[in-house]
């Protein structure tokens, strides 16, 4: 069975699928942006678990419950502050969507949806974001059969337009 990879434009915390991601930072505490919007649907009892965890480095992704949730679990990954493109944004950006499909692999999780990380509060440019993204999740899914439906989920309709473009492209 292929997996199927498309992009949306909603508020991902109403999204009912298995996992959803949190663009977070390396503190893993909350913020504004789509973290904010996700701790305040989650509840505080998201806020505690994610003080259990010690942090996350930049380019990587941790496991929570999502708790009042619709989604099963939120994958909290770090991606990185654009300082201009040359400092590995990009690899670190490839990175994250890489460990959040192995850790939803590893925890039995078929149906996930991504904000898009890095593009908001840590300005990294919407093109160049995309483009990682959607390179990132389709080198990994190769890997992890596992995984049934990935769902990029875009917040302004500008931002759809990118992605949808980009997936319409020969791959
Ligand atoms: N649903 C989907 N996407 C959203 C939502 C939502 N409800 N709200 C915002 N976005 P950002 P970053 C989009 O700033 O750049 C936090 O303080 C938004 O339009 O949330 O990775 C963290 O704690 C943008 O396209 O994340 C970190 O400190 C995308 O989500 C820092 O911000 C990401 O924007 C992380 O910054």
């Amino acid at each position: 069975m292929s997996v199927s990879l498309k992009a949306i434009c909603s508020d991902i915390t109403t999204l009912t699928v298995d996992a959803i991601v949190n663009a977070a930072n390396e503190s893993l505490l909350p913020g504004g942006g789509v973290c904010g919007a996700i701790h305040r649907a989650a509840g505080p009892e998201l806020a505690r678990e994610c003080r259990l965890l010690g942090g996350c480095q930049t380019g990587d992704a941790k496991l929570t419950k999502g708790y009042r949730l619709p989604a099963r679990y939120v994958i909290h990954a770090v991606g990185p502050v654009w300082k201009g493109g040359n400092d590995r944004e990009s690899v670190q950006l490839a990175s994250c969507y890489r460990r959040c499909l192995e850790v939803a692999a590893a925890n039995g999780i078929e149906t996930i949806a991504f904000p898009s990380i890095s593009t908001g509060i840590y300005g990294y440019p919407i093109d160049f974001a995309a483009k990682a993204a959607i390179d990132s999740v389709r080198a990994a899914l190769k890997k992890l059969p596992s995984i049934r439906e990935v769902t990029l989920c875009c917040f302004s309709p500008s931002d759809f337009a990118v992605y949808q473009q980009l997936l319409a492209e020969v791959r």
